[in-house]
């Protein structure tokens, strides 16, 4: 959408994107070379446990590490989605490689982060506060979005686009 200002003289036009675009493009959170993207978690239907998704992207020339998930309540896990002899079920991961200049996407049926010890469910609109650490980069401080499972599904497909 494209807006027009007058500042004196000089007529300025600058373009303005939705929430969803932003969500893609601007960093919610840096540390060092890293940048954090579209964190989110989906509206909890269970009363303590919920799960948390982020992307990130090394623009630098080093591998770095996500090595702790740090929570203002509740304790934070990293797992992974596995299917073994026909069966999936959820794996702990102790820590996350993030490879130079490459990006990792959490996502709904593979890694994601487990909120455990909740003392709510997590509703809709609200934000939960997370501490990336990476061994590198040091912490990303991230206000994830509690979104509902149709903005979910939404923003998976929009990210599957090329
Ligand atoms: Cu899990």
């Amino acid at each position: 959408m494209r807006y027009w200002i007058h500042v004196g003289p000089l007529l300025l036009a600058f373009n303005v994107t939705t929430c969803a675009e932003q969500a893609e493009r601007v960093p919610v959170a840096t540390a060092g070379d890293l940048s954090i993207y579209d964190a989110y978690a989906p509206a909890s239907a269970a009363p303590d446990v919920a799960s948390l998704y982020f992307t990130v992207v090394n623009g630098g020339s080093v591998e770095d590490t996500l090595i702790e998930i740090r929570l203002v309540e509740g304790r934070a896990e990293l797992h992974d989605v596995v299917t073994e002899e026909g069966l999936t079920r959820m794996q702990h991961v102790p820590v996350l490689p993030i490879p130079a200049g490459d990006t990792v996407r959490l996502a709904p049926g593979g890694y994601h982060v487990m909120l455990m010890g909740l003392s709510a469910p997590l509703e809709v609109g609200g934000r939960v506060p997370v501490g990336l650490v990476f061994a590198r980069s040091g912490i990303a401080r991230v206000l994830a979005q509690v979104l509902t499972y149709s903005d979910v599904v939404e923003r998976l497909e929009a990210a599957a686009e090329p």
